[in-house]
């Protein structure tokens, strides 16, 4: 890139914006500095391999003055374990877990890892509003009817939502903390993007920065764990059930069609569009992330295939400046919270056998687009669903919030 475009673009994006809605501040461009989500949750050595760029180190420390209690509602599906996980592993300094359910699991226990064995209780607003942060891995109506209220007044917690209910709300960030956490300061509800948003835009925005987005297309493959526990059950028993000879064809309640053996164009209702709402959420999402422009093209075609927790992209954009493959290389390399695996000659490419269980999204099949030519880029990413998708991505935000002095404890414990 020239020096003068160099200037040009460092500029636009000094100005980029904090979105509520699609309402916009300023925000500072010292947020744009990247960092290392990856080093900043404590990785277990064995299935989530430490990043090389570990540039978190001295921001860790400051977050040792609170600690917090920690609640997780909806604990028992598939994203709420892995936030309980992600907890074990996060510099957060979690001093109780809550867990609160429905009747059918309160009175039980769950295994909390490093928090022991922790009862569930009865969902009660009371009782969640005694701890600091809450994070709600629930229906989007279960969101909608105690999210609010939970975050209400001087002593209301800081809730973050897993689920579709705000992220359209003026008031609500909607956070990718890599990329607007600053969104998060003095807010008490943020919404999680929806897992496809969030494993693109980490592969989408320093690119952003490097060549500014002009037109984004984007083709997923996504699996089965985007619809839940119950997703990844039909997925395994139907394979087990054709393999076995017991059905030709397996049964489907999950997903519109048998999804062994198969692939399904269709994920969420279709709008009246032609596009389905998993498909808008994309556009409607990394407009608001990123501080795009309310018309800024991007379009999605969503598919469900027959895999397992990770969802891969086809990502192909094209760039108000033109590309530099070895620049781009460099920035995704240097990118907190991706791993760059581009490398033909030996095979290495994002793959979901390979990124599923790990915090790193996937980045790689980079070349030049034969379509825009010096202005494009054509790419493949694959990220754990779970994970950067949705639980990772949520407790980043909260240690993003401790950070920046917008999650307080009720209970001062160190004097610091
Ligand atoms: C899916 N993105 O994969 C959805 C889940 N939020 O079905």
């Amino acid at each position: 890139m020239k020096l003068s475009a160099a200037i040009n673009l460092l500029l636009t994006l000094s100005s980029a914006t904090c979105t509520l809605g699609f309402s916009s501040y300023p925000t500072p461009v010292s947020s744009f500095v990247p960092r290392s989500s990856s080093s900043k949750l404590q990785t277990n050595a064995h299935t989530f391999p430490l990043k090389r760029n570990n540039n978190y180190s001295s921001r860790n420390l400051s977050l040792s003055m609170s600690s917090y209690t920690v609640g997780v509602v909806g604990a028992t599906g598939a994203v709420g374990k892995e936030i309980v996980s992600c907890l074990n592993k996060s510099s957060l300094d979690v001093s109780k877990l809550r867990i609160f359910g429905s009747a059918r699991s309160a009175g039980s226990t769950r295994d909390a890892g490093k928090f022991g064995s922790v009862n569930v209780e009865l969902f009660d607003v009371e009782k969640a509003r005694e701890c600091d942060v809450v994070f709600l891995a629930v229906s989007g109506d279960f969101s909608k009817e105690y999210a609010r209220v939970l975050t209400e007044g001087d002593d209301g917690v800081v809730v973050i939502d897993n689920s579709s209910a705000f992220r359209y709300e003026k008031d609500v960030p909607l956070v990718v903390p890599e990329i607007n956490g600053q969104c998060t300061k003095s807010s008490k509800l943020i919404a999680n993007p929806n897992c496809t948003t969030a494993i693109g835009l980490m592969a989408l925005w320093p690119l952003h920065k490097l060549f500014k987005l002009k037109r984004v297309i984007m083709s997923t493959y996504q699996a089965a764990s985007g619809a839940g526990q119950p997703g990844m059950d039909e997925l395994q028993e139907g394979t087990r059930a054709v393999l076995s000879g017991e059905r030709e064809v397996a049964e489907n309640k999950i997903f519109a069609h048998p999804l062994p053996f198969n692939v399904i164009p269709h994920i969420d209702k279709f709008q009246e569009n032609g596009y389905t709402k998993e498909e808008m959420k994309v556009t409607w999402e990394a407009r608001k992330i990123c501080g795009l422009d309310d018309e800024f093209p991007l379009s999605c075609t969503a598919v469900r295939i027959p895999t397992y927790r990770a969802h891969s992209e086809t990502i192909v954009i094209e760039t108000e400046e033109p590309v530099d493959i070895e620049e781009a290389r460099k920035a995704l390399e240097a990118a907190p919270g991706i791993k760059l695996v581009d490398d033909i000659e030996s095979l290495q490419y994002p793959m979901p056998l390979t990124a599923t269980g790990n915090y790193d999204v996937e980045v790689g099949r980079l070349r030049k687009s034969l379509v825009f030519g010096d202005y494009g880029l054509e790419f493949f990413v694959v990220g754990d669903q779970l994970l950067r998708g949705a639980a990772l991505n949520a407790v980043l935000v909260a240690e993003e919030m401790a950070e920046n002095g917008s999650l307080i404890s009720k209970v001062i414990t160190h004097s610091g």
